[in-house]
């Protein structure tokens, strides 16, 4: 291996368009040590995918035998929103991150250009290094925290000083030997590592436990995924609990509320952006433009977006809940329509959303041919709701 400048190899790094390049070393057990606790109360919901890889998740040395360090780069993403935007305060609110380009294509376009860049100046081959951007098993946030990029807020996210919440993570898993940069301040982490590290920098602040629309927050700095308004609206692919729809208000994709409310984010600036590409014209969308998405319209207007995952069908789920979360009678039509959606999955949301908008006695057609269990468990919900009360011609006959 050639011997390695390591803040030359930072400042290079950088040049390719990472704000934030940090080294740790291994092994170090301290940043998976709250993982097991977190996944044994449930709070992975059904992303199975967080478990099984857990030994991973905590030593990465077990994703690349000899692995001796990681590098762990931020690209801030917070960009000043357009008055317009901001006015429109009912129209449907997206994450921040979800008007880009989705970042795991544009960061790993980046992290394939780190990885020649290892290879030309450290003198080691394509199998020395491993990188990821969210979907690899490694604790992006907990690193990037080892490595003082920042410090894990009451909120669960890596808080920046320098950006604020808006930094999205990335990793990459090396057999080079790099030198760690110091974390912004190590607690000893007894007992409930979780709760004693989160809000090193918080101070007496609790806004985004406050705030949280959903009261997802088992503790500080540790989210119930069950409960979070960004696993529900992207995450989940079948039905939304009744309970946390209202609090989803008008966020149709993902929720950045206790990220919004963190008082760090006043010196977060707009960046280079060198790796990402603004989709800002996804805000244009309307709520009726979402209600009467077809196949052909959600694949043109989401193409190349992290929304396109969610599908048509989450889309249409979650514009149903935004739109019988407005007090809007106005969407009532489109919503009747889409009580008769192929899928099951939007009829059921479509269902709740008319009743929330007092339409309900104008679904008995489509209730009659209903046969989708899931449906007719909203239907039947909505009738418990009204204690019987609502008037139809039809006996209601509960599947
Ligand atoms: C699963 C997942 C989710 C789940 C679960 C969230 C959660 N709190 O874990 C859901 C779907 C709910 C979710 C939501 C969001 N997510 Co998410 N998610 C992930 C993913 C894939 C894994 C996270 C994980 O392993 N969770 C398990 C818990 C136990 O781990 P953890 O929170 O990371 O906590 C560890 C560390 O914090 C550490 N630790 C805590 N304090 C300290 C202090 C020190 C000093 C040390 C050393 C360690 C340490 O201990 C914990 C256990 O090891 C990561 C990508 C990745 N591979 O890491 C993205 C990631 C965390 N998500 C991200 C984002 C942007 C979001 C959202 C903002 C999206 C949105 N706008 O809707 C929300 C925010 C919700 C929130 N407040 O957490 C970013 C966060 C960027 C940042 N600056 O922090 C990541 C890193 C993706 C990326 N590559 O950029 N997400
Ligand atoms: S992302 Fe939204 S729902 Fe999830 S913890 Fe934060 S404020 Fe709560
Ligand atoms: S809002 Fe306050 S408590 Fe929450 S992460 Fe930011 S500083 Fe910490």
């Amino acid at each position: 291996m050639t011997p390695i400048d390591h803040e030359g190899l930072r400042q290079r790094i950088r040049t390719i368009g990472f704000d934030e390049v940090r080294f740790a070393q291994l092994p170090d057990a301290s940043v998976g040590a709250g993982l097991g606790a977190w996944l044994k109360s449930g709070y992975h919901a059904d992303m199975a995918w967080l478990a099984r890889n857990q030994d991973k998740r905590e030593n990465p040395e077990l994703i690349l035998p000899g692995a001796r360090s990681l590098i762990l780069l931020g690209v801030n993403y917070w960009s000043e929103e357009r008055p317009a935007a901001v006015a429109n305060a009912g129209a449907p609110r997206w994450a921040r991150y979800s008007l880009y380009e989705d970042y795991h294509d544009t960061l790993r376009a980046g992290l394939v250009n780190v990885g020649r860049l290892l290879e030309e100046t450290c003198g080691v081959g394509a199998d020395d290094y491993r990188y990821y951007v969210d979907t690899g098993p490694v604790l992006e946030r907990g690193w990037a925290a080892r490595s003082g990029m920042g410090f894990t807020g009451k909120n669960a996210m890596l808080i920046s000083r320098r950006h604020g919440n808006w930094l999205f993570l990335a990793s990459i898993v090396t057999r080079i030997p790099l030198p760690a940069d110091p974390p912004i301040r190590l607690r000893p982490m007894e007992g409930d590592p979780l709760g004693a590290q989160a809000g090193l920098l918080c101070g007496r602040c609790t806004r985004c436990l406050d705030a949280c629309p959903t009261q997802a927050f088992a503790a500080p700095g540790v989210v119930d995924s069950r409960r979070c308004v960004s696993y529900q609206t992207i995450e989940n692919k079948g039905l939304i609990p009744r309970e946390l729809r209202a609090g989803i208000g008008n966020r149709i994709y993902g929720c950045d509320v206790c990220l919004e409310v963190c008082p760090w984010n006043r010196f977060a600036r707009e960046g280079r952006r060198q790796l990402l590409s603004a989709r800002e014209e996804l805000r244009d969308v309307s709520l009726a433009d979402l209600l009467a998405l077809t196949p052909e319209s959600f694949a043109r207007i989401f193409r190349r977006t992290p929304i396109k995952r969610v599908k048509l069908g989450g889309i249409l789920r979650n514009a149903c809940i935004v739109a019988g979360n407005t007090g809007d009678a106005s969407y009532l039509p489109a919503l009747i329509a889409l009580a008769r959606h192929a899928l099951p999955l939007v009829r059921a949301h479509a269902v709740w959303a008319v009743h929330r908008l007092g339409g309900g006695g104008q679904l008995d057609e489509a209730r009659s041919s209903e046969t989708a269990p899931e449906v007719c468990a909203e239907y039947a919900a909505e009738h418990a709701e009204a204690g019987g009360r609502e008037v139809r011609p039809a006996p209601f006959a509960p599947v």
